[in-house]
């Protein structure tokens, strides 16, 4: 049984960490709801027990074995304290994704590197883990030399403000009403924004190298060339991810479908004649990477094309962060 913490606990990200936890019977001894100031007093009904949100503070992780971070500034503040406590850290924000020192992981591609933490081990971006689950058997297969992506991403990848602004926006134009953006630069509703984070070296955005970045790492193939564009789409909940991918070897379509029927984490759902492809709406809430559309690129000698969907705040970031957690009990 393990002492288990959440800092970030109130947020959209660290709801669904509560849900997994339970949902995938992780063995907790005790488990610490951490958050801001904020937040701080709010009770929260767990698995039948009533629990209260703590300040996070550099003295709470006294006793706890595992540190699950939800994101954002109170990994680079908390985590180094939570691993001088003793406590591994399994961090979803970017603060360490691409310290040389610090594992990157996804459970169905490079469980192993696990082994090697020194303390930290980071979760990767939701767009990127989705991405990795659904090339990982393509990449064992015929090895991969080139993917272009592009990502159409829900509100909910911009946290519960997201979910917010996205709703408020549909009620103010149901009224009639003005719509005043605040999390997205300009209003989502009804609308697409083709800028994710802040722009970057080359006119890239952050979101766009992070997939760039960090799957050449979670595959350890810096050669791996990857370019991305990546979208704000109106839906709430699921990514979805047009991905073009050149692979190294000659394979034809039918082994690439067979090596992704077998996948660990992978549902294909791919029949054309009865109108079945994936779709963000049918996908959110669960765990698995949907892969349809799946055809060759005939622009190239040896390419193809795929449409691929997955829940992000569960296998692109809670769900994953608990199965790294599972493989270090
Ligand atoms: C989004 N992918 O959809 C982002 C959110 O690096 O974990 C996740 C940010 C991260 O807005």
């Amino acid at each position: 049984m393990s002492n288990v913490a959440i800092v970030g606990a109130t947020g959209a990200v660290g709801q669904e960490f509560l849900k997994i936890l339970a949902e995938r019977h992780f063995p907790v001894e005790e488990l610490r709801l951490l958050a801001t100031k904020r937040s701080a007093g709010k009770k929260v009904l767990w698995q039948g027990q009533e629990l209260e949100v703590q300040e996070t503070t550099h003295e709470s992780f006294k006793g706890i074995d595992i540190a699950l971070f939800a994101g954002g500034s109170a990994s680079t503040e908390f985590a180094p304290s939570a691993v001088k406590s003793g406590a591994v850290v399994i961090d979803n924000s970017s603060a360490f994704r691409l310290d040389p020192e610090v594992p990157l992981v996804v459970p169905e591609v490079n469980p192993e590197d696990v082994k090697n933490h020194k303390g930290i081990i980071a979760n990767p971006n939701c767009s990127t883990i989705i991405m990795a689950v659904a090339i990982k058997p393509i990449f064992d297969l015929a090895g991969i030399r080139r993917i272009v992506v592009s990502t159409y991403q829900a509100v909910s990848g911009a946290g519960r403000e997201g979910i917010e602004e996205l709703e408020a926006e549909v009620k103010a134009w149901s009224k009639g009403d003005e719509m005043t953006p605040a999390v997205f630069p300009y209003q989502i509703a009804f609308n697409l924004i083709p800028r994710i984070d802040v722009f970057q070296e080359g006119d890239y955005t952050k979101e766009e190298w992070k997939m760039v970045k960090e799957t050449q790492k979670i595959f350890h193939a810096p050669d791996m060339a990857i370019t991305a564009t990546t979208v704000r789409v109106p839906i709430f909940r699921s990514h979805s991810e047009s991905i073009n991918v050149e692979t190294e070897k000659l394979v034809s379509i039918a082994e690439i479908r067979e090596s992704l029927c077998k996948a660990k984490g992978v549902i294909v759902d791919d029949d054309p004649s009865s109108d079945r492809y994936p779709m963000p709406w049918f996908s959110a809430d669960t765990d698995e990477v949907y892969v349809g559309r799946l055809r060759k690129d005939f622009s190239i000698a040896q390419g193809l094309n795929m449409w691929v969907v997955g829940d992000q705040i569960r296998k692109g970031a809670a769900t994953n962060a608990v199965q790294i957690a599972e493989l270090l009990l």
